[in-house]
């Protein structure tokens, strides 16, 4: 059976910006497209994550970032609210280092997409078993791990979010899902996601402006996949076809994009490590911006 449209969402749009009615329309009940990796078994004595560091160039462009892996995701991923339990509901905003600082994260990046003006959660958010923030349904790609270990990668009705058989014990959301099942996935994306919760502008300038960018997937053995490059919106940087292809050459195998720009923050053993695109209130220096959701890597 197919998933259902709440009928009120299906009225006419009456805000700015012409759009059809469905891409931002909740689907509650049902089940969408999404792929499940099942939860490879446990390899003892696993190191902690592996990070490596590149200078890759894209058409001519040098662009500097991170790309980390890590086994085991059930027992060394974690989805953490803006400084701390309670960030997401006190709409808290900070950053990725304030965040860390009580998790003993080794490595952390900026997770899910907020409101600039708010600082709401955008999205799913279950952090360590809660669920601190909901969709309500509404269509953005989601990442997330199973009870028993399994990765989900793409949608999710509402009714799928919440299951209590093998319920999430971590779920964000971004916007695009980059990697489906092997292959570039953006056109499908574009044409079935919310593009609202993303402020960069069009949903076709979000795509293919580059930019600070981030992600999160997993690659053929399991293993969670972390990726960001440094960026500035329109002057340096990736679009997201150059960041799906590299993650194809790395082996992954599913991947979605999370919030980048001036949110893109990566951060090594409690360290800024990346080139944040954001001025501090001094114009000659770059601060990182106080963003909302984290995802960790920490021991086991
Ligand atoms: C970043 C995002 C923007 C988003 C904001 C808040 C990019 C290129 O953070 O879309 O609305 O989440 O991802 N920019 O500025």
């Amino acid at each position: 059976w197919g998933p259902s449209l709440d009928d009120d969402l299906l009225l006419p749009y009456s805000g700015m910006r012409a759009r059809s009615a469905r891409d931002c329309a909740r689907v509650r009940t049902g089940s969408l497209e999404h792929e499940s990796w099942p939860p490879s078994p446990a390899t003892p004595g696993t190191r902690g994550p592996a990070v490596r560091t590149f200078v890759s160039h894209f058409a001519d462009r040098a662009v500097t970032g991170h790309l980390t892996r890590a086994a085991e995701p059930l027992r060394t991923f974690s989805v953490l609210e803006p400084g701390g339990p309670g960030g997401c509901a006190s709409r808290r905003r900070a950053t990725v280092e304030e965040t860390v600082r009580a998790a003993g994260c080794s490595v952390a990046q900026n997770g899910g997409f907020f409101r600039m003006d708010t600082g709401e959660c955008l999205g799913n958010v279950v952090s360590d078993g809660q669920r601190v923030s909901s969709a309500g349904g509404l269509q953005n790609a989601q990442f997330g791990i199973r009870r028993d270990g399994t990765l989900v990668t793409g949608y999710l009705t509402e009714e799928e979010v919440l299951d209590t058989k093998n319920p999430f014990v971590q779920l964000l959301s971004g916007v695009v899902w980059l990697i489906r099942n092997g292959s570039v996935y953006i056109n499908e994306s574009q044409a079935a996601e919310c593009e609202e919760t993303q402020e960069t502008g069009s949903f076709s300038k979000f795509v293919n402006v580059i930019s600070a960018r981030t992600a999160v997937g997993h690659d053929r053995k399991g293993q969670l996949v972390l990726f960001h490059a440094d960026g500035q919106t329109e002057q340096r940087g990736v679009n997201l076809w150059e960041m799906a292809e590299f993650l194809l050459k790395q082996d992954v195998v599913n991947a979605i994009n999370l919030d980048g720009g001036g949110s893109a923050t990566f951060v090594l053993n409690g360290t800024l490590s990346s080139y944040p695109s954001d001025h501090c209130q001094d114009n000659m220096w770059r601060c990182p911006r106080s963003v909302s959701t984290v995802v960790c890597v920490h021991e086991p």
